[in-house]
This record gives C-alpha cells, structure tokens and sequence, in this order.
C-alpha cells in the first residue's frame, strides 16, 4: 500500500492536473492508442482523430474518476463500485488494456511535471493505478 511520502507526492502533482484534467486525460488516451492500437476496438463508435471531443470527454471522464479515487484513497471499492460494475459487466475491458492505459498516464505526468515526478512520485502513481484498475476489473468472471 501508499506511503505517505507517496500519498504526498501523488497530491502534489495532482493539485496541478485538476486544472488539466481534459488535456491530460485526452494526451493520455492518444498514446495509449497510438501505441497500442488493439486498444482502438473498445472505441469503435468514437471519432479518434487527433484532438476530438470524443476523446476528450472519455480522458476527462477517466481523469474525474481518478481524482474520486485520489479524494477516497482509503476506499477506492467503495468509491469506484459503480463504475467497476460498468466496466466488468457492460463495457468487459480486457484487464491487460488497464496496465496500457496506466504506462501512459505516468508518461503523461512525467512529461507535465518533470520536477515533481521523482521516483516516489512514480511509484505512489504506479501503485495507485494499479489498484484502480484492480478494483475496476475485480468482477470479471
Ligand atoms: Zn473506462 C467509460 C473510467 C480504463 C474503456 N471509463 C468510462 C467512464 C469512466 C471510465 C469514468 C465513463 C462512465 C460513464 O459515462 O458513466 N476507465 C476508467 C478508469 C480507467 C479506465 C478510471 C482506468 C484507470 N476504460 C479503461 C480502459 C479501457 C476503457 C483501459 C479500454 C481500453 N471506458 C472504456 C469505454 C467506455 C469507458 C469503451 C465507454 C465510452 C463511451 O462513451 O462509449
């Protein structure tokens, strides 16, 4: 779990990603589907060009729901039941995209917030995502 040089090096940086949650989270979605292309087929009804609303409502929409998750670290199940049950019964995400999202997330804060994003930094978000994606796919079945 977080410790709290983690938990404080997560909010540092995340004070300045509220106010970028929209370009942010559309640069994390652009990577991750330029790098990752098979990630495309969960988005088949979205206009994916570079810059669309389309991409920039799904990153603020994920961005909003890790802030939740960063407002409620001590309970994340509670906090992201809704959309945990979203993902495994609706949407049935193949649990390996969430790892490909997370990679580019991190390289989205790096690269935003040189300074701040020292190694305790990185690991605090490194663990963070992944227990939002392990509560996200937890009802798969
Ligand atoms: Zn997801 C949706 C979150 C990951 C896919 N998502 C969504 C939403 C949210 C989220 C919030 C919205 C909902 C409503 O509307 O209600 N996600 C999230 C998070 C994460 C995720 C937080 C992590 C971190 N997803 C993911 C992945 C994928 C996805 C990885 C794949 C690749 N999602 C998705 C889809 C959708 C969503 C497909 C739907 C879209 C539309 O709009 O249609």
């Amino acid at each position: 779990s977080l410790s709290d040089c983690e938990k404080e090096a997560i909010t540092s940086i995340w004070r300045n990603v509220t106010e970028h949650m929209q370009s942010h989270g559309a640069e994390a979605f652009e990577r991750t589907f330029q790098c990752y292309p098979q990630t495309k087929t969960y988005f088949s009804h979205f206009n994916l060009s570079h810059g669309s609303n389309d991409i920039k409502v799904q990153g603020t929409n994920v961005f909003k729901a890790i802030d939740a998750a960063i407002n409620h670290m001590d309970n994340l199940e509670g906090t992201l039941s809704q959309l945990s049950d979203l993902h495994a019964f609706k949407l049935r995400v193949d649990p390996g995209n969430f790892e490909l999202l997370s990679l580019c997330i991190l390289v989205v804060l790096a690269r935003h917030y040189p300074e701040l994003f020292t190694a305790t930094a990185h690991s605090g978000f490194d663990k963070l995502l992944c227990s939002i994606s392990s509560v996200l796919t937890s009802k798969y079945r």
